[in-house]
């Protein structure tokens, strides 16, 4: 059997707000917001794929957290992870694959149109979330 090809995500949470970045490629997905993040490399560990995801698409050093329990499918043989995430440096901007970041309050969590992947996703965040 064919392992799935997982694909780790951010809930990076600063001063009581979630980071949502909206997604600039492909056409199909550009528009939608997501948790930032990317395909796990070959020798690469979900955690070091994680940090590189973030300084890649963000300019920023975060540091994973805590593994939100879950897991949710995307396109065939790929899987969803998704982390907790604390920034230790920098501040994100909008450097591939986004075209705009927002920091959302526990209140505007549902204002962004999430790709429907993330929606399951955020709802396991926001559980883990509030409990900190
Ligand atoms: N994806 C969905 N939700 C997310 C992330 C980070 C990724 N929170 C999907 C979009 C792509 C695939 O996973 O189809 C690979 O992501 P990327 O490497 O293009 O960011
Ligand atoms: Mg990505």
């Amino acid at each position: 059997m064919t392992q799935p090809i997982v694909v780790v995500g951010a809930a990076l949470v600063d001063g009581g707000r979630l980071l949502a970045a909206r997604r600039s490629a492909p056409v199909e997905l550009a528009g939608r917001w997501e948790l930032p993040g990317g395909k796990v490399e070959p020798g690469e560990s979900p955690e070091q794929a994680l940090v590189r995801e973030l300084r890649e698409e963000l300019g920023v050093t975060a540091e994973p957290v805590e593994r939100v329990q879950g897991e949710w499918p995307l396109k065939p043989g790929h899987v969803l992870r998704i982390w907790v995430a604390r920034l230790l440096d920098g501040a994100p901007e909008p450097l591939e694959d986004h075209d705009e970041l927002r920091w959302l309050t526990l209140e505007e969590v549902w204002d962004v149109d999430w790709l429907d992947q993330d929606v399951a996703a955020v709802d396991a965040v926001l559980a883990v979330w509030k409990r900190r």
